[in-house]
């Protein structure tokens, strides 16, 4: 498929979910798609890849060369990020989150866009030059006389940043290339989503469409802003060993 089937194929795919309102996460029964007589929303879902964006996760464990990161508890500033997973096929960058619903506003990805981490920021991770960051609540905000707190799980569809000389340039809105399933109760009392972003239509984005590799980490924010959650990290004791944060790599096939 070409990038620009791709990308129409997606944008029916999003308008077709915008025009119902009222579905209630059903499907609606106007335009099933006449290849798997599924809902389109659905069925663009269904990429063909290894990992299909249901909220049922055991597919990740069948799949050869997921990157992964675990929270090392006990000795780490950040603890509610329990664990974060990475995958691209020709298609898509997947990516699965598991962690501690408690306070979470926003999940945020960095990205080191040119692979070399002496360009760009590393304020979030030492050692690690990161170009580019997406945005994205996975609950509603709701404004009380008490400040924000926590409204419905919702969907993670992040605005994708570059940095700039002076602040971050948006590249691309949200509801241009992620799908994602909805957050919700997972195991342990964590809670989990997993997303796919179109590759083609973020790295073009980006200005880096021929690339075959970059690194990734994820922060979980909360309603304050605050980070409570960080994956790859190291632990204190790392830290002071003079060890950098790595981000997880992520291949480009
Ligand atoms: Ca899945
Ligand atoms: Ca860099």
């Amino acid at each position: 498929m070409t990038i620009a089937a791709m990308f129409a194929a997606v944008m029916i795919s999003f308008s077709s979910c915008e025009k119902n309102p009222d579905d209630g996460g059903k499907k609606p029964v106007q335009n099933l798609c006449p290849e798997c007589g599924e809902d389109p929303c659905v069925c663009e879902q269904v990429t063909g890849g290894a990992i299909q964006i249901d909220g049922e996760y055991a597919d990740w464990d069948a799949v050869a060369g997921v990157s992964v990161a675990t929270c090392p508890a006990g000795d780490v500033a950040y603890e509610q990020l329990k664990t974060f997973k990475a995958y691209a096929d020709e298609e898509f960058i997947y990516i699965f989150c598991e962690f501690n619903p408690e306070e979470t506003l926003v999940f945020v990805p960095y990205f080191d866009l040119d692979n070399d981490p002496s360009t760009g920021n590393d304020s979030k991770w030492s050692g690690a030059g990161y170009e580019g960051k997406a945005e994205g609540g996975v609950f509603e905000e709701v404004t009380t006389d008490d400040g924000p707190v926590q409204g419905a799980p919702q969907k993670w569809d992040p605005n994708f940043y570059l940095y700039a000389d002076s602040g971050t340039e948006k590249v691309l809105d949200a509801g241009m290339a992620v799908v994602s399933s909805l957050p919700a109760a997972y195991k342990n009392g964590n809670w989990a989503f997993e997303a796919a972003i179109l590759r083609e239509v973020v790295l073009e984005a980006y200005g880096i469409a021929d690339a075959t590799q970059f690194t990734m980490g994820m922060y979980q924010y909360d309603l304050n802003w605050s980070c409570i959650g960080q994956l790859p990290c190291k632990t204190y004791a790392q830290k002071d060993a003079g060890e950098l944060e790595p981000m997880l790599t992520i291949t480009l096939p």
